[in-house]
């Protein structure tokens, strides 16, 4: 779903983590995660994959081929910045500051590792299927 707000207006969204891969959940790490962010229209329809805690929040995600994955910082402001990269190039943002977002339209299936360039201990998955 796509909707357009006019303007260049950005929507404040409350977002709310409760998909992702509710099988594949472990029981020790947060089942949900919650924030705000200011997300530009462009991004609604994304899964939404929130970085928090210095972690990615849920992984893996799934994601139809040709959708979109957001991440969305919602760490604290003053937290340093982070980024989603490609473990081989596929994709790879810039800084992601607190508050900010990042989004990829995934062209291809297949399973992506990805990491956080300056805290390489940062992994995740995004399953494209
Ligand atoms: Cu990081």
């Amino acid at each position: 779903m796509i909707r357009r707000i006019g303007g260049g207006l950005v929507a404040a969204a409350l977002l709310a983590f409760v998909a992702g891969c509710a099988s594949e959940r472990s029981g020790t790490g947060p089942s949900a995660a919650s924030c705000t962010a200011n997300l530009d229209p462009g991004t609604f329809g994304s899964v939404i994959v929130a970085i928090q805690g210095f972690a990615f929040n849920p992984t893996p995600v799934h994601v139809a081929v040709g959708g979109k994955v957001t991440w969305v910082n919602c760490e604290p402001e003053g937290t340093p910045s982070h980024t989603t990269t490609s473990d081989n190039g596929v994709w790879g943002s810039s800084l992601v500051d607190p508050g900010a977002s990042y989004t990829f339209t995934f062209p291809t299936a297949g399973t992506f590792s990805y990491h956080c360039e300056p805290h390489p201990s940062m992994t995740a998955q995004v399953v494209v299927q």
